[in-house]
């Protein structure tokens, strides 16, 4: 059974742990957010496809849920020496984003191999294979394309200032996209035309799910094979697992809750999978057209993301 994840990044990663534990890696693609990629210090840094990428490898820290366990921060300490000196509007020597010693490697490979002219699947399925992973990394485009947040203030950031620098701890008025006619990459392409499943992963359905289908054609692919399509709510009793999603929908005019993410889903999904703390919502699921499976969905260990798995799997038709 071929199987196509739409991925953002902790949620993702921890639900394609258990997918892993129960489908063959080679039959697993994960479709990744990569609209919230930056670059620092001139490195191109993918957070999703990387938060991936060290899950699988069971390398990540598992506290933080971004970079490696064990880091040590000594190229980020050394760059203190440089405030001093750099010019007011200068955007070097930046230390709001924390990059560790040891995933710095990781970008300055990613950036050595797109300067050579590889595109951003191509490295990505090399760093995947880097780390000992089998399943098929799909970045959602081998094109740029970035997440810019309105804030309520009016003023436009990038994802990163908004996310790290600003704590994501300010209202958000909009949320947009700056890209060139960016397409689906053709890894990503082949995945939603060919998975026999196809999985929207508890991930931010805003700011890591919304870029996927912001491309042409993935609301169209999506919508025209629904039945087989099953979302997980990211959002368990009125609250996100991890991250801004609950305040973002919020103040965006969407509840917070499981019948808000089957609005935002109920047109390319036919299921959603909610967590038994919103077993009472179902009925709401099912007022917009979905059918409503309730499990657990709070993958605080891998048997949990493992029998979440299973449930997808099940409910897919
Ligand atoms: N998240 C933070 O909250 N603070 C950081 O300093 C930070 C650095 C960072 C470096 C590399 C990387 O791949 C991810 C990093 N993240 C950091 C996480 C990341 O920016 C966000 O969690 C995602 O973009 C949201 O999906």
């Amino acid at each position: 059974m071929n199987v196509a994840v739409l991925s953002g990044g902790v949620g993702a990663a921890r639900f394609l742990r258990g997918l892993l534990m129960v489908v063959e890696p080679s039959m697993v693609t994960a479709v990744v957010n990569t609209a919230d990629d930056t670059v620092m210090h001139g490195l191109s840094i993918s957070p999703d496809l990387d938060t991936i990428v060290y899950t699988l490898a069971n390398a990540i820290d598992p506290d933080r849920g971004w970079g490696l366990a064990g880091e040590t921060w000594t190229a980020m300490g050394a760059l203190s020496r440089y405030q001093a000196v750099k010019p007011a509007e200068s955007g070097a020597a930046e230390t709001w984003f924390n990059l560790g010693d040891r995933d710095l490697a990781t970008h300055l490979y990613r950036t050595a191999r797109l300067a050579e002219g590889a595109t951003v699947s191509t490295v990505a399925g090399e760093i995947a294979s880097a780390w000992g992973l089998e399943l098929n990394m799909a970045p959602m485009t081998d094109q740029r394309f970035r997440t810019v947040i309105e804030l309520a203030s009016g003023e436009h950031v990038g994802f990163q200032d908004y996310f790290v620098r600003l704590r994501h701890n300010v209202a958000v008025r909009s949320v947009g996209y700056e890209h060139d006619g960016a397409v689906l990459s053709s890894g990503a392409r082949a995945a939603l035309e060919s998975a026999d499943v196809i999985v929207i992963a508890p991930s931010n359905p805003i700011v890591s799910i919304g870029p996927v289908r912001a491309l042409p054609d993935v609301d169209e692919l999506l919508a025209a094979r629904r039945e087989s399509v099953v979302a997980v709510s990211p959002i368990v009793g009125g609250a996100a697992i991890k991250g801004p999603a609950d305040h973002m929908m919020r103040e965006l005019g969407i509840d917070p809750s499981v019948a808000g993410v089957a609005s935002l889903y109920s047109s390319i999904a036919g299921t959603l999978v909610v967590d038994h703390v919103d077993s009472a919502s179902a009925s709401l699921v099912e007022q917009v057209g979905m059918r409503c499976v309730i499990t657990a969905t709070v993958m605080s260990t891998p048997a949990i993301a493992r029998s979440l798995a299973e449930a997808v799997l099940t409910a897919a038709v």
